[in-house]
């Protein structure tokens, strides 16, 4: 399944894993794998001169293999920093879905008008900021309030992958954006303070105050220090999704970039839903109806 690049990976990167396990929670119809990404294949969308990382090719075909395998119906495919803001290979996964993927882009300032519509045709309904030190993203604040300020017209949103430990630093540029805001990751929480530790219960108290920011629940795998079935990540998703069942979206994050120990299995991750959102109301709010009016309506 995993397709050969012609530019080697990064030293030590880990490839998706080959075959997950078949999942026995089964999301509702029409669920929506909410972030997810594609690599190339990189002969046809080489990755970006100024990448942090080299990974393996992960194409739109086996995105949505695995969607289907995992009982999902749709795909939000997140532009990653490898591609830079060259978003073809974006582009060209949504365009050939079937209308079953819409897309988050990275832009830089010198994107025209012209440029932001051919991405809004093709269903990209979002920009990324990426404040996450390692992925080193140099984007002035006032750029990205420029840009904000022009896809706001679109009826666009953006994308924050940031860790809540810098809400202090962050949050008046946060919400001087006109737009809403989608964080990725639960903003990335430290398991090791657990859900009373200060800078997790400020990231609930900053989502109670700002009513149009919606947390993705995701990548335990990325938090977790006892590993999977990442039980020990459940107690943070679980307080998310129960305090703000209507702005959560969950996703896989296939194809799992720079993980540092082992790629996940996308059946355990599946799993780990009902462990999140426990009624079946909870599950079709994190699935089918919040992504669905962020992305399809
Ligand atoms: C993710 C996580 C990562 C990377 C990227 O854009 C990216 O390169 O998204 C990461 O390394 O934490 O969102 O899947």
């Amino acid at each position: 399944m995993r397709e050969t690049s012609n530019v080697p990976m990064s030293a030590g990167y880990i490839p998706f894993h080959p075959n997950p396990s078949k999942p026995k929670y089964q999301p509702p119809a029409g669920a929506v794998d909410a972030h997810c990404h594609v690599f190339g294949p990189e002969a046809k969308f080489p990755f970006a001169p100024k990448r942090k990382y080299t990974p393996c090719d992960a194409p739109k075909e086996t995105l949505w293999q695995r969607r289907d395998f995992l009982g999902f119906d749709k795909n939000v495919i997140v532009q990653a920093t490898c591609h830079d803001t060259d978003n073809r290979a974006l582009v060209d996964a949504l365009v050939t879905s079937n209308n079953k993927a819409r897309g988050v882009a990275f832009v830089g300032e010198e994107i025209t008008d012209a440029g932001l519509k051919e991405l809004d045709d093709a269903g990209v309904k979002g920009v990324r900021f990426n404040f996450i030190k390692r992925l080193v993203d140099s984007t002035p604040k006032d750029v990205m309030q420029r840009i904000a300020a022009r896809i706001a017209k679109l009826g666009w949103h953006v994308v924050v992958y940031f860790e809540h430990a810098d809400l202090d630093e962050m949050g008046p540029f946060l919400k001087s954006l006109p737009t809403t805001l989608v964080f990725d990751h639960m903003a990335c929480p430290d398991v090791k303070e657990g859900v009373n530790g200060k800078y997790f219960q400020n990231w609930l108290k900053a989502l109670d105050t700002n009513k149009s920011w919606i947390t993705k629940v995701t990548c335990p795998e990325r938090f977790t220090l006892t590993g999977p079935p990442y039980d020990d990540v459940v107690p943070f998703a679980r307080a998310i999704v129960e305090r703000f069942p209507d702005r959560v979206i969950w996703g896989t994050d296939w194809p799992h970039p720079n993980m540092p120990k082992e790629a996940p299995d996308e059946g355990v991750l599946v799993d780990m839903i009902p462990k999140i959102a426990p009624t079946a109301e909870l599950q079709k709010k994190l699935l089918v109806d919040n992504p669905m009016k962020l992305y399809w309506s």
